[in-house]
């Protein structure tokens, strides 16, 4: 599969094309609305997420509301391009000479090694691009590739375990919770945990602050080897890191108990095989579901550590590139904590990736030969 995004997050529209997802699968306007609406949930954003609808138009590969094979193609206008936006990105030679050069580039964003990279001396070039409204066209992609998922009875979903110093208790939702948690101003499932982490992103707007966290992504439903140990590009867990780090701020990625089991001893870091009824069984899943690159069956965990947002509401120490004398870097962006959108943008990142490893075992190009082929496989395992 393929997945391609355009955009400047200024511009007149995102652009995404999505290759390679079988026919038959049932989507709707609605419920890609309706995914696109989660992404703009979450307390902590900034008043652009109000002024700003994500008005998309799907422009092909999908019939009388079933996908044809054919690519994906859609874009989400910004609505704010008329009236604000035109004078600021004007593509032709002349066209927004009014808008002023940026040329102090904010700490822990792309702005400065973008300038390098591309010989720019306006960071606007650099972060039209590298900001977070790309996701839009991700979450509208990944929409997709969930609603193929979900046929196969394999379903993503996501909450906010961490948002600053503030940690929810441990527990793993379920399918059957992502109503409550996306209810949740934070997308938190706890209710006590909620009320802290939005008491910690007040606090931090309050101090003209910024604050990061952790969203968990979750897999059910997934069969047993998807993914492969044989080679380095073949391995499901490589595949899944590699698109969680790529969403904007992500500065770290953990597998099951990645991280708590380095400091354990080998005997308590693996999850025990026992015998079934039908195939073995695991009871614990410290592993996060996936074992050698392949997933093992179980419910797949991963975690995104999002760093806290580089754009801050006061003073930060930069360089101005054109003076290069010590200055204030440009304030660029209102949000406060991205993490509650960040899971769901993790679901699409994730979605993608299993979908097509699913593809790659099972095969098929329309939906029921792709059902097929995975029930065909799963029978046979028992
Ligand atoms: C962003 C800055 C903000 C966010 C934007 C990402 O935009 P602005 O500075 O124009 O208010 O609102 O996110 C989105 C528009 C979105 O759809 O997620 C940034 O600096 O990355």
């Amino acid at each position: 599969m393929k997945l391609l995004t355009a955009g400047e997050s200024h511009g007149r529209a995102l652009a995404g094309i999505l290759e390679g997802l079988p026919a038959a699968v049932p989507v709707s306007s609605e419920a890609l609305a309706a995914e696109l609406a989660r992404r703009r949930l979450g307390f902590g954003r900034g008043p652009r997420q109000r002024l700003e609808e994500d008005h998309f138009e799907i422009l092909s590969g999908v019939r009388h509301g079933l996908t044809l094979g054919s690519p994906i193609a859609l874009t989400i206008a910004n609505s704010e391009w008329e009236s604000e936006y035109g004078e600021l990105m004007g593509v032709d030679a002349g066209a927004g000479r009014g808008a002023a050069r940026l040329t102090r580039p904010r700490p822990g964003h792309a702005d400065l090694a973008g300038v390098q990279k591309y010989g720019f001396d306006d960071v606007r070039n650099v972060l039209e691009r590298a900001s977070a409204r790309e996701t839009a066209a991700r979450v509208a992609l990944g929409y997709f590739c969930k609603a193929f998922l979900a046929e196969l009875g394999i379903h993503v979903l996501s909450h906010v375990v961490r948002i600053g110093r503030v940690a929810a208790p441990k527990r793993v939702p379920g399918p059957e919770d992502v109503l409550a948690i996306d209810r949740s101003a934070v997308r938190c499932l706890d209710p006590d945990a909620s009320e802290r982490m939005a008491a910690e992103i007040r606090r931090l707007r309050k101090e003209r602050d910024t604050a990061g966290g952790v969203a968990e992504i979750l897999v059910y439903g997934a069969p047993p080897g998807l993914g492969s140990y044989v080679h380095h590009d073949r391995k499901l867990d490589a595949r899944l890191a590699q698109a969680l780090m790529s969403i904007q701020s992500v500065k770290g990625v953990e597998v099951g108990e990645g991280f708590t089991s380095a400091a354990k001893p080998g005997s308590k870091a693996h999850d025990l095989i026992f015998p079934g009824p039908g195939m073995p069984r695991r009871r614990t899943t410290k592993a996060g579901g996936i074992e050698g690159g392949m997933s093992t069956g179980q419910v797949i965990r991963l975690r995104a550590a999002f760093k806290p947002l580089s754009s801050l509401p006061r003073a930060v120490a930069t360089v101005d590139l054109d003076t290069k004398e010590a200055a204030s870097a440009i304030r660029q962006r209102a949000d406060v904590c991205a993490v509650p959108a960040g899971g769901v943008i993790g679901e699409a990142a994730v979605a993608f990736v299993v979908a097509e490893a699913v593809l790659e075992k099972f095969g098929g190009d329309s939906l029921p030969e792709t059902r097929r082929n995975l029930d065909a496989f799963v029978a046979g395992l028992s």
